[in-house]
């Protein structure tokens, strides 16, 4: 059973953090309604969807993957970059506690999870204005009894490392190489975003189908043609947040912690 976690689109949404776009009018309920269709979207790839209540004090907090990085064996719960954001986690904290044992990143690390690309067992991690390497660190030191590897990666031009780079199939990574360097990423088959469309590297594979923006035709051709499973989806407010479709769940393996009610 999988699970993905998300949390209703904040009413303050328009207050929202913005690094490298301008701000634009954000309509909330068009916003809510194109959460509320990729929530359905999660169903209908195997999620148990369990949704958190919005906070009107937390304009970002429907973008829950930058709070916590889960893996099989223990979620981490990140310190964001942005103070705004720190007040986020408990929620997420809470809803996390039932599956995994919580580990947490501490002062003076800055970790986004949005800056976090799990390849098998290598955590690749942006250095951005949300990540340093003091998070990197820790996170070395947090996830190595769990056999995990931690690579730091530069990030050059946008917000967290999974705008430049996400996984769409096992071993296949989609990518903007005008942002990273994806001679980074060891073994892997690199397919590039449409020039024309840099912030189309961000997509969100649940089992063997990837939720993808609607509003990158010619890179959603580039999918389709090296045979990518897609499941299309209108997510054009969240996107004038800065958020793109990983950032706004966390899905994982339900796996339940001993003392935790079935
Ligand atoms: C922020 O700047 O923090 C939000 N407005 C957008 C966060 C998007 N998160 C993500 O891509 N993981």
């Amino acid at each position: 059973m999988r699970i993905a976690i998300t949390r209703a689109v904040s009413p303050a949404i328009a207050d929202c953090e913005l690094t490298h776009l301008a701000r634009r009018a954000i309509d909330f309920e068009t916003a809510q309604t194109q959460h509320h269709a990729y929530e359905a979207a999660l169903r209908a790839l195997g999620c148990e969807v369990h949704t958190l209540p919005a906070d009107p004090s937390l304009p970002d907090s429907v973008f829950v993957e930058d709070v916590a990085v889960v893996l099989d064996e223990v979620a981490l719960l990140t310190r964001p970059g942005a103070p705004s954001r720190r007040p986020e986690t408990a929620a997420v904290a809470d809803a996390m506690a039932p599956y995994r044992p919580l580990l947490t990143i501490e002062a003076p690390a800055t970790l986004d999870g949005g800056d976090v690309l799990r390849i098998d067992r290598t955590l690749y991690v942006g250095l951005t204005d949300r990540t340093n390497q003091a998070a990197i660190d820790q996170m070395a030191v947090a996830c190595a009894p769990h056999g995990y590897g931690v690579r730091a990666v530069s990030v050059d031009g946008c917000l967290h490392l999974k705008s430049a780079a996400t996984l769409v199939a096992p071993g296949t990574v989609l990518c903007n190489r005008r942002w990273i360097d994806p001679s980074v990423l060891a073994g892997v088959e690199v397919l590039e975003v449409d020039p024309a469309e840099p912030y189309a590297a961000n997509g969100l594979l649940v089992g063997d189908r990837v939720i993808y923006p609607t509003s990158f035709p010619a890179t959603r051709r580039v999918l389709e043609r090296r045979g990518v499973a897609l499941l299309p989806l209108d997510v054009s407010e969240l996107q004038k947040a800065e958020g793109a479709v990983t950032c706004c769940s966390l899905v994982f393996e339900r796996r339940l912690q001993r003392g935790s009610p079935p």
